[in-house]
């Protein structure tokens, strides 16, 4: 009679359990009541029948709010017709805590109600498929890179310079020193590809974005492997293979939790690399072919992403972007300086870029002078500089945001899901 998790009832058909729970939902039918508990491991239905438990027992049974906490023992019974196979005969019940009335009722609430409260919004069956599958892709992105001999360095978050853009940067003071919340880990594993060769960090991000989208989190949290001696095309080659994995896996572990979530899975079946490359200079046509009005040396927005990715069921590479809409460090294309060995990937279905990636500038001179052109104090770079100084090699990585990953994964119409808690724009709290 010992203590169980629902996940692992099958272990013990025909034994009595005890399951420490909340109440998920309840109704009664006169003699016979059902309790519907949830252990964070899964959902069973238990079944008190009158006759069977004291008084004392089913009367409880008749006052329990909904999310009081609760012990139940009972003995396991196959039933078909039950989610995880199984349902509970009751044979005791102990109350824990009666729950006061509790705010998120099965009915439909509006947004700004459940993210208001989301402290208890993240006990619902939809947000657990999604954070589940979010806990998985985390797991897959790890096992990919560690199989493959990276080392994970970690990332300092608070920095004095920035990486993607000033326009961006979270303030904070720092000993009467300027600090920023990082935006990447990037400058750093640079630092650390020069010393192990294959290495990546993976750990919040911020980003002080003035835009309310459904694409875009102040704080969201990024994977970015940096290889010592890898050109574009590898860098490249890299991501696909990742982005594969990880897809591979959520479809082979989650297919009950992307049931939940109405994935269409068909969709993610075609998720095979290689996936198809064009050049910025050709998405740009393609764009024109659509009607948009949009010149060479104009960055894309979500709505430009969406119509370029929607021409294809996998996701797609853009590459060799102009220099001048990219960031300070990408490397120009030898055969066409005006271009950078870089690519995004952005995912189909409308999910816009998951991914930014670069070889980087390995030659200091023109880094610096690159850092003249974005009005980049120098001094505080100088430890960046001293990568192209002492032993300096092509060198390229990128970055995989992890919250549009699992948007995508789990056919998430915003990204305010994927994360337990997530930092927009108006919101700070809970
Ligand atoms: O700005 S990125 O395109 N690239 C970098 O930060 C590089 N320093 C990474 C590197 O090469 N090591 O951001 C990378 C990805 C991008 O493709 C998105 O998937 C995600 O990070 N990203 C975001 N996700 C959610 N919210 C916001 N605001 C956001 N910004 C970027």
């Amino acid at each position: 009679m010992g203590q169980a998790y629902i996940e692992e009832l099958s272990q013990y058909e025909g034994q009595e359990v005890t399951i420490k729970g909340w109440v998920y939902n309840r109704r009664s039918s006169g003699k016979i009541q059902f309790l519907l508990v949830r252990d964070g491991t899964g959902m069973v239905q238990a079944v008190m029948v009158k006759k069977e438990v004291s008084p004392e027992t089913f009367a409880l049974g008749r006052e329990l709010a909904q999310e009081s906490s609760i012990i139940v023992k009972g003995i396991v019974r196959p039933d078909e017709r039950a989610p995880g196979g199984y349902e509970l005969t009751l044979t005791d019940l102990e109350l824990v805590h009666m729950a006061d009335e509790y705010p998120i009722t099965p009915k439909e609430h509006g947004v700004e109600f459940l993210m208001d409260h989301r402290h208890l919004w993240l006990r619902s069956r939809r947000q657990h498929a999604i954070l589940r599958i979010r806990s998985e892709i985390i797991k897959a992105i790890r096992d990919f890179l560690d199989d493959r001999g990276f080392v994970l360095i970690d990332a300092p978050l608070l920095t004095p310079a920035a990486c993607e853009g000033t326009t961006t940067l979270f303030e904070t003071d720092y000993f009467e020193e300027k600090a920023f919340l990082a935006q990447s880990g990037q400058l750093y594993m640079e630092a650390a590809a020069m010393a192990f060769g294959k290495v990546y960090c993976f750990g919040p991000t911020f980003r002080a974005e003035k835009s309310k989208t459904r694409r875009h989190l102040m704080e969201f949290w990024m994977v970015e492997p940096e290889v010592a001696y890898a050109d574009h095309e590898a860098n490249m080659c890299l991501q696909e293979e990742l982005v594969g994995y990880v897809v591979q896996r959520v479809m082979e572990k989650h297919i009950p939790e992307l049931e939940i979530l109405e994935r269409d899975i068909t969709r993610l079946e075609k998720i095979v690399p290689p996936f198809p490359r064009i050049t910025y200079d050709e998405a740009i046509v393609r764009l024109q072919k659509a009607g948009v009005d949009i010149q060479w040396g104009a960055d894309f927005g979500g709505g430009d992403e969406t119509i370029l990715a929607e021409q294809f069921d996998r996701p797609v590479f853009v590459e060799k972007y102009p220099v001048e809409i990219k960031a300070f460090y990408m490397k120009p294309d030898p055969d066409r300086p005006e271009v950078a060995l870089c690519d995004d990937l952005l995912a189909p279905e409308g999910y816009g870029e998951i991914i930014g990636g670069s070889q980087r500038i390995d030659d200091v001179d023109l880094l610096k002078q690159r850092m003249r052109e974005h009005d980049l104090p120098e001094e505080t770079y100088a430890w960046y500089l001293d990568l192209r100084r002492y032993g300096s090699v092509p060198h390229s990585g990128f970055g995989l945001g992890l919250e549009r990953t699992v948007a995508w994964l789990c056919g998430l119409p915003h990204i305010r899901e994927t994360i337990p808690f997530p930092r927009l724009i108006n919101r700070l709290y809970p």
